[in-house]
Order: structure tokens, then C-alpha cells, then sequence
């Protein structure tokens, strides 16, 4: 194991990420300094903590020097590799690795992974909670909001670490190890940071890459790109299709969710698909996945269909917020991409004012018109990306450019009849005018609580 005692450490960022790595680095005894490009005054209330806990901070502003004086750099998932000042620190022989990396040398236990492009939250959220029912020792971590890092000193032999993982923590992965790991899709995002579409998919199958025979791979047998990834799986594949019958994994076959744990054993029926409390189509793959990954992790099919049964939505993610004069709102601020927010939009039949928009990640959002003419009836556009969304969903639907959320909500609202949904689907990040898609998500059901109030001030 990596000795960390004494050793330089630099931690770069200083979010989530960095806060939990830095802190955990220093109680190993290692001389951290943290790196972040935000001033001395965004970070206030970070600094006093870190310099009571001995820690150097360095803030706005990534220093050369301060990059080439380590023993090893720890990346935030949001720093990118080709950062200038980590390049020179690479050129300069200096280890960088990510704080999932960084997690996976010290974390105990067993890992379940979870990457996909969309519905990983959710997965994960559910494949925890079936877990747990099964009464497994479990810790839910990772993309979802929760840095692995800070699971470490509470894993043991037997905890199983249930963790969303993200490309950008996959890409600078390398003993990162899961018995587990899941791949439920891969479209089209974050082609800013990665480039491509495929080097984004390789840095998904990076998921695999520790693995050997002894472990378990599970894909979609229903997305292409994530059913391309089994060719460089090194343990064996178990499928998941809401389409058709796989030689071994979970689909759905009579309007049942079953499972088989080889192509000649028998099919077990794990529960119905009407039992499955999740709103929207797309999240039958998901549950699929987590019922499928559990298994695999030796919990019966009856705790996890108990499981599956009591789970409602995650936040942020096609959330019913309320009703207003008949008109539904759902906040979906977790439909960062285009595909999310197709999804999205096929889960409601018809009526649906959607607002889009934040800023723009490089893929087209043209591959929404077919779906946006035959449901939506209008769309409302906020952010930076507005302008190219214009321009290409013009003349699809009619579509009013709100600028901001708070206009976009109130222009829905205007023009919404009672049975219609007003859906908050950006299929943009939220940077541009958000600290990050919670906070987006909050202010959105504040603007909707609002509305409520004053309509009923006014009624
Ligand atoms: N920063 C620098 N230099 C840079 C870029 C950023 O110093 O070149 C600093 C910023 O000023 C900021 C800090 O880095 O202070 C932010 O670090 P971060 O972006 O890694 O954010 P964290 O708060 O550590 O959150 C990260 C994940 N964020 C991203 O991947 C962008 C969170 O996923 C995750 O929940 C958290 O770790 C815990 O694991 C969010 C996300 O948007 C939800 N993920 C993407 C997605 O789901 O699409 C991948």
C-alpha cells in the first residue's frame, strides 16, 4: 500500500472532492497544500478549516511551482487532465491521480460500481437500498454527492461501497477495482471535457479495467455503446434488456421484472413491473441494473423486490414538485444532457411546456425534435446555450427566450392549462448560472412554492 506519511501531497480543487481528500491526507500524516483557481474570498469559509488542520492553501490560481514540488497530485473529478500546470507536473514525473484512485488504495471491502451517461443516481440510490434490505453492511457514495474518500475509514472487510462513478473519476483510475461493476448506458456528454464521443465511452470502460475472471461485468443490452464495452470486459457479462431475453442478467419478460444466473438455469420472476414505484419508462432499465447487480452480490430476489417496491424518485430527478391550477411541475435539473432530457419527455404523454437550456456541453440538441414536436408545446430557454438551441429547434415548437429560470417558470406558468406539465429538463450543466444542478433544482422548486403563494394570495 502507498505510504502517505510525510509525503507532499497537492490536492487540486477545493470542492467536495478536495475537502474530503486534503482532510483525509492529513490525518495520514501527509504535508497537503490545496490548489484552487477560485479567490482567497470565494474560499473564506474553506480556508480558516484547512489552515487550523495544517493544511497550505494556495487559491486563485494553479502555480507551476507549487505543481512541481509533490511526491503526488490528487485531481478533483472537475480539474481536467490536460490542465496545463498538471501536464508539466506529469512531464515533470510527478504521479497524478483522482480522488477516486486515491479512494480505491485504502477503501475495504467489496465495490459496486455504477457509470452510464444517464440514470446512474438512480441506480445507485436503488442498488444501496436493496442492499441494505438485504442487511448487508453498505455505504453509498461517490458522484452522487458524496466523495469516496471520505468512505474509507468506515469501510471494513465486509462493507460493500455502492458508488456512482463518473467518466471524469474513471479517467484517471488505475487499481480502482470493483467486484461489481455496471455500465447502464452511454450517449453523447460532456464531449467538452473528453473531446469525443469515444474517448468519453473509453473513459467509461476504464470501470473494467482492474477486473479479472472472478468478477462481474453487467451492460445494457439495449444501449450500443454500452453493449460494445463487453468485447474489453475481463469477467464475465450479465445483461439487462427491457426489450428481450438475455442468455444470463435481468429482463422483462409477461410484465415481470426476472432474472437467471446462467444461460441453463432457471428463470426466477423477481417482481412485477407495475410494482415498480419509479415514475418514467427509462427507469425500468434502471431498476433492472440494480435488481441485476444485487443479485450478483447474493441478495435474494425477495428483499430486492421489497426494496424496489418502497423506492421513490431522487431528487432533482424527474421530481414532482406540485400542482398549480392543475398544471403539474416536475424538476428534472439532473437531465444535464440531451439524452436525459429525451428521457424526460417520454415519460409524459402529451402538454408538456419544457424548460431548457445553461450551458452547453457540445452535443446537438437537434436529436430532440421528433420527440419535442409530438409532446411538447412549447419550450422556454435560459442560459448561456439558448442561442444554439434556438437555432436548432427552430420551427419545431414554439419557443420563448427567458433568459433566466425564474422568467422561464413564470412564462410556463403563464401559458399552461390544467392537465399540462411544465418540466424543468435543461439537458445543460448549470454553471452558467448556478453553482451546480442542486442548487438549480432548489431554486426551481422555490420559484414553484412561490407561485403557489402568490396564486393562492391572489385566488
Ligand atoms: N477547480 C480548479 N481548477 C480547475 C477546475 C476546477 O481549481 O481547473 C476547482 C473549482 O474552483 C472548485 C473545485 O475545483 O472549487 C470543484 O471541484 P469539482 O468540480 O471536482 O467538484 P466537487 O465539489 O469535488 O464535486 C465532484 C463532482 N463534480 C464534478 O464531477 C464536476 C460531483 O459530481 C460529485 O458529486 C462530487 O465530486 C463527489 O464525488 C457532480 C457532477 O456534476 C454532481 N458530475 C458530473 C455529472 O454527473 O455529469 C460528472
Amino acid at each position: 500500500m502507498m505510504e502517505l506519511k510525510g509525503k507532499k501531497v497537492l490536492v487540486v480543487g477545493l470542492g467536495k472532492s478536495g475537502l474530503a481528500a486534503a482532510l483525509y491526507l492529513r490525518r495520514q500524516g501527509a504535508q497537503v497544500t490545496v490548489s484552487d483557481v477560485r479567490s482567497a474570498e470565494a474560499l473564506a469559509k474553506e480556508i480558516p478549516a484547512l489552515i487550523e488542520e495544517g493544511i497550505s492553501v494556495e487559491a486563485g490560481g494553479h502555480g507551476l511551482l507549487t505543481f512541481r514540488r509533490q511526491d503526488l497530485i490528487v485531481v478533483s473529478p472537475g480539474v481536467p487532465l490536460e490542465t496545463p500546470e498538471l501536464v508539466q507536473a506529469r512531464n515533470f514525473g510527478r504521479p497524478v491521480i483522482g480522488e477516486l484512485e486515491l479512494a480505491a488504495r485504502f477503501l475495504k471491502g467489496k465495490i459496486l460500481a455504477i457509470t452510464g451517461s444517464n440514470g446512474k443516481t438512480t441506480t445507485t440510490a436503488l442498488a444501496g437500498e436493496i442492499l441494505k434490505e438485504a442487511g448487508l453492511p453498505t455505504l453509498v457514495a461517490g458522484n452522487i454527492g458524496v466523495p469516496v474518500v471520505g468512505l474509507i475509514d468506515e469501510s471494513t472487510a465486509d462493507t460493500w461501497s455502492v458508488l456512482e462513478v463518473s467518466s471524469f473519476q474513471l479517467e484517471s483510475t488505475e487499481q480502482f477495482h470493483p467486484k461489481i461493476a455496471v455500465i447502464l448506458n452511454i450517449t453523447p456528454d460532456h464531449l467538452d471535457r473528453h473531446g469525443s464521443f469515444e474517448n468519453y465511452a473509453l473513459a467509461k470502460e476504464r470501470i473494467f479495467a482492474a477486473q479479472d475472471a472472478s468478477d462481474f461485468a453487467v451492460l445494457n443490452a439495449d444501449n450500443a455503446r454500452a453493449a460494445e464495452a463487453a468485447a474489453r470486459s475481463h469477467a464475465p457479462v450479465f445483461w439487462i434488456s427491457s426489450s428481450h431475453a438475455v442468455a444470463q442478467g435481468a429482463w422483462v419478460e409477461n410484465g415481470n421484472l426476472v432474472y437467471r444466473s446462467a444461460p441453463d438455469a432457471a428463470t426466477e420472476i423477481i417482481l412485477p413491473v407495475a410494482k415498480i414505484a419509479l415514475k418514467g419508462g427509462h427507469n425500468v432499465e434502471n431498476v433492472l441494473a440494480a435488481a441485476c447487480a444485487a443479485r450478483l452480490a447474493g441478495v435474494r430476489p425477495d428483499a430486492i423486490a421489497r426494496a424496489i417496491e418502497n423506492f421513490k424518485a431522487v431528487e432533482h430527478r424527474l421530481e414532482y414538485v406540485a400542482t398549480i391550477d392543475g398544471v403539474e411541475y416536475y424538476n428534472d435539473s439532473k437531465a444535464t444532457n440531451v439524452d436525459a432530457t429525451e428521457k424526460a419527455v417520454a415519460a409524459f404523454a402529451g402538454g408538456i411546456h419544457l424548460i431548457l437550456g445553461g450551458k452547453d456541453k457540445g452535443a446537438p440538441y437537434s436529436p430532440l425534435a421528433a420527440l419535442v414536436r409530438e409532446r411538447v408545446r412549447a419550450i422556454y430557454t435560459i442560459g448561456a446555450a439558448a442561442p444554439k438551441i434556438e437555432a436548432e429547434l427552430r420551427g419545431v415548437v414554439t419557443i420563448q427566450s427567458c433568459e433566466t429560470l425564474a422568467n422561464a417558470v413564470d412564462a410556463a406558468a403563464a401559458a399552461a392549462k390544467p392537465g399540462e406539465v411544465v418540466v424543468l429538463a435543461p439537458a445543460c450543466s448549470s454553471f452558467d448560472q448556478f453553482e451546480n444542478y442542486e442548487q438549480r433544482g432548489q431554486v426551481f422548486k422555490q420559484l414553484v412554492s412561490d407561485l403557489r403563494d402568490r396564486k393562492a394570495r391572489n385566488a
